[in-house]
């Protein structure tokens, strides 16, 4: 079995910087790109190569294949890792891979081609018995094929783009006349945003949970999930917490939407890392919506619970090694908390900052882990998001990984920009997030008035 002896990490940042941990762990060679904006990351000096792949603009740097390939082919690498965002769920890039014999390292082209296709995903998953909201067969061709759906299924209902994903260009409508109205605005969107006009349509759960499903699978058929993660505290569909397990949720069900996950990634031919994401409505029913088929911004919480490695599992899934343990195997212990640390400014409408971080003292002591790339004189370039690290807590139960978040916020001293710790120091103390009473609308319902 061929090992990797070198790898190329196309990404930036913190999970740049995670990316490299894994590799260093397994005795694999590293060779970083990053771009002019990024030249005093902290990081690249990890990397045994780093190379300059141009100016800031990610349109010229980290989403330029041409260039990346290029980097992979002058350093003779095996394979590249392409953390989240950029290329991560960019088929044609995997495409590419492929055809220049570097192993992209994540799911097959085909399985990122037909998953990333929102309204055959779930036509997959229906086709093997997972449950999904209820809505159209497929795509929606006009506004007189969702005025039938909506007659069929009742108001309210949500318009999605086939090809979007994370609630981008989403539109409800409560009336005939909305949904005609939402239809031929989210076409326009889509178009623009997703370069395909394609919608689908469901019907709208009402502040839902989001809880999702991490799987790993190997390239021999073996498939096991690791447990949920509960994302449910987002900000204009940007998550700010995670956790796992998900608050309330009983075993049973996690049990259940386990299977479901592993039917999909099965069906899908999945190999490799993914997440399978489930609404979970007020009465505990949940319903499948999509696949992610990338290592998400929240894996260390699942990595916190079970113990497991996840870019580690990627890259030795994507060398061709097998999984080597069953389902039998994965044990869940304890509760972790995730907390992105995200520059922005409270009092201009949380838009991103730039600007130098004058001061980066991190918090410490058990069940405290730091995703971050971040120390103390770093500029954040204006060209990229505003996350700036994760803060992960881990211990016995989620009472104890509170008090323990509550204890590291407090700890972690970033002068220079503002941040979302603020916010944070509140939800901790917020009575129903304290009990567990979260879903989709808590955010917006207690902190944004
Ligand atoms: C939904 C939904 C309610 N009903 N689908 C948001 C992220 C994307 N992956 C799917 N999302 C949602 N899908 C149905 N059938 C609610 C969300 C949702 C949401 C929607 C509108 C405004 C804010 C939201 C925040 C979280 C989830």
């Amino acid at each position: 079995m061929k090992r990797f002896s070198r790898i190329l990490i196309a990404n930036r940042g913190e999970v740049a910087l995670r990316i490299l941990r894994a590799c260093k762990e397994l005795d694999i060679e590293t060779v970083v790109v990053y771009s002019s904006a990024d030249k005093d990351s902290n990081y690249l000096r990890l990397a045994d190569q780093a190379i300059c792949i141009g100016p800031g603009p990610s349109l010229q740097s980290y989403l330029d294949i041409p260039k990346i390939i290029s980097a992979a082919e002058i350093t003779d690498v095996e394979a590249i890792h392409p953390g989240y965002g950029f290329l991560a769920e960019n088929a044609h890039f995997a495409e590419i891979c492929r055809s220049c014999n570097i192993e992209f390292i994540g799911p097959s082209v085909e399985a990122i081609r037909s998953l990333g296709d929102k309204a055959k995903a779930r036509e997959m998953a229906r086709s093997v018995g997972v449950p999904c909201v209820p809505g159209s067969d497929g795509v929606v061709k006009d506004e007189n094929s969702a005025l039938e759906v909506a007659r069929h299924i009742g108001y309210p209902v949500i318009i999605k783009a086939v090809w979007g994903g994370g609630g981008r260009g989403m539109r409800v409508a409560h009336n005939n006349i909305s949904l005609v109205n939402g239809f031929l605005a989210a076409r326009t969107e889509a178009e623009t945003a997703f370069k395909s006009p394609e919608l689908y349509i469901e019907k709208y759960i009402d502040k839902p949970r989001h809880v999702e499903i991490q799987i790993l699978a190997d390239n021999y058929g073996d498939t096991v999930h690791l447990g949920e993660r509960d994302c449910s505290l987002q900000r204009r569909h940007q998550k700010l917490i995670e956790e796992s397990p998900a608050p309330g949720l009983p075993a049973e069900v996690r049990g259940a939407m386990g299977e479901a996950a592993k039917k999909i990634a099965r069906a899908a031919q999945y190999a490799n890392a993914g997440t399978v994401e489930f609404l979970v409505d007020r009465e505990l029913n949940f319903y499948f919506i999509e696949v992610n088929t990338r290592i998400q911004v929240e894996h260390p919480v699942t990595e916190m619970v079970t113990g497991i490695d996840l870019i580690q599992e990627q890259i030795r899934i994507a060398s061709g090694e097998p999984l080597g343990y069953g389902q039998e195997d994965i044990q869940f212990r304890g509760a972790a908390i995730e907390c992105r640390i995200n520059a922005e400014d409270p009092a201009s409408n949380f838009r991103p900052c730039s600007g130098t971080i004058t001061r980066f003292v991190p918090p410490g002591g058990i069940g405290v882990r730091l995703d971050s790339h971040v120390t103390s004189g770093y500029q954040i370039p204006p060209f990229y998001d505003s996350m700036i690290g994760k803060l992960i807590v881990c211990r016995q139960d989620r009472g104890a990984a509170i008090a323990t978040m509550r204890r590291a916020l407090d700890e972690f001293q970033i002068e220079g920009v503002n941040t979302t710790i603020p916010l944070y120091k509140e939800i901790f103390k917020h009575f129903h997030f304290l009990r567990g009473n979260i879903n989709t609308g808590f955010i917006e319902e207690y902190f944004l008035g």
